[in-house]
């Protein structure tokens, strides 16, 4: 990777001496996958350092929602959004369910709880959620909905670790959620992910669900898949645990600086979450409005040249795809502010090594766009 180039992030990495001797472990005990000593380790010191009773590790949250959906035996109907990245609504398509997009709120950009209820037939069996860049949804007004029409919740927390809405951990809301611990993830296994789990009950299904069905030995209980997260990302993941907190103490620094010299900037409005009591500042995206000198194409071309790669996050909408554009709930009409952020985001770099000169460098360029 070229050095003098800025991407949207940056994969944080404990020194290497501290994790050698995890793998003298590892290449000592010959325990490399199935639940071995560093997987049950980092599950219980996952759990504690979330506040969250209990944790399914996996090899990423993609095989994460697809096995958490089908846990809950989730047929028919999904409702979610189309503000995401794509592994969303894969999910639903692997097992079979079809995605009923709803627009999202404009300020937020997460699912707007107002016109869940309009999309509910008698083939919704539940509500599909994304924490989009960390801010949590409004999951009081989900939950309403949910209890008076019998729906499950589950929650693509993928952006949302460590962060506490008011009554503390947001993964706490819903049946379950879902973490990823993709390398460009706030708190990242190189490739990893996680369901949270309300009851142990649920979690031993998940845990045979994830390892082919195996209840024992002899006993294949369901069609389960290969999910399992492997020593190597596990020890890596009781190691990270050790740095992330202050990971997240400077992307808050990096937030702030930002902010700060967005200040009186026609055109450029930072995304700022409502519901949130503690973030983890895993993104920072800016709406480009129309008082800006450039398109939002424009700005992330400019900045391109410069050597600053920013993302689109989300662009373009996940109903846009081609296996999701001909339902009835992805034409645009159906998701005009989706479809508005999506053609004004951009994700500014973002991350513990993120130097305070380089943010600077970042807010100049766009300001002398
Ligand atoms: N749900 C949501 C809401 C998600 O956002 C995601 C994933 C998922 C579910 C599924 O989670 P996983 O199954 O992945 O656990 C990235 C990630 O691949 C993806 O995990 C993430 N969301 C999505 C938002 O972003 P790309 O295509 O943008 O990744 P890439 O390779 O272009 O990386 C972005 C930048 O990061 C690069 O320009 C440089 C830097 N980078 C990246 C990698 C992989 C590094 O410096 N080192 C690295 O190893 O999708």
């Amino acid at each position: 990777m070229n050095s003098d180039k800025i991407f949207v992030t940056r994969p944080y990495l404990p020194p290497l001496e501290e994790f050698l001797p995890y793998l003298q472990q590892i290449w000592e005990s010959g325990k490399l996958t199935n639940s071995g000593p560093f997987h049950r380790q980092f599950e219980q010191a996952l759990a504690s350092h979330l506040g969250v009773g209990h944790v399914a590790l996996f090899t990423n949250a993609t095989i994460a929602l697809v096995t958490a959906l089908q846990a809950l035996r989730i047929t028919g109907e999904v409702i979610t959004t189309p503000y995401s990245f794509v592994a969303t609504a894969h999910s639903l398509l692997w097992n079979g369910i079809k995605p009923v997009f709803v627009d999202v709120d404009p300020e937020t950009l997460n699912i707007d709880p107002a016109k869940i209820e309009a999309a509910i037939t008698p083939q919704t069996t539940a509500i599909l959620p994304v924490h989009c860049y960390g801010h949590p949804c409004d999951v009081d007004a989900i939950q309403r909905i949910a209890d008076i029409y019998n729906l499950r919740v589950i929650y693509d927390a993928a952006h949302a670790f460590g962060v506490d809405c008011h009554c503390g951990s947001v993964l706490k809301h819903g049946d379950l959620s879902i973490l990823s611990f993709h390398a460009t993830k706030v708190f990242n296994t190189f490739e990893g992910g996680a369901i949270i789990c309300p009851d142990a009950k649920s979690k031993e299904r998940i845990d045979y669900l994830k390892n082919f069905g195996f209840a024992n030995e002899t006993t294949v209980v369901a069609t389960g898949i290969n999910g399992k997260m492997s020593e190597f990302n596990a020890a890596l993941g009781l190691l990270q645990l050790k740095h992330v907190d202050r990971a997240i103490a400077r992307r808050a620094e990096i937030d702030t600086l930002y902010r700060r010299l967005f200040q009186n900037v026609p055109g450029i409005r930072c995304v700022s979450g409502r519901n949130e009591v503690r973030s983890n500042y895993a993104y920072f995206p800016v709406l480009v409005e129309q008082d800006f000198p450039l398109t939002r194409d424009g700005l992330y071309n400019h900045l391109l040249e410069k050597g600053v790669h920013a993302r689109r996050y989300f662009y373009p909408l996940i109903s846009e795809f081609p296996m999701y554009r001909g339902l009835p709930s992805a034409q645009r009409q159906n998701l005009s502010h989706a479809t508005s952020a999506s053609n004004k985001i951009l994700c500014l770099p973002i991350y513990p090594d993120l130097a305070d000169d380089e943010v600077r460098r970042i807010v100049d360029l766009i300001k002398q766009a």
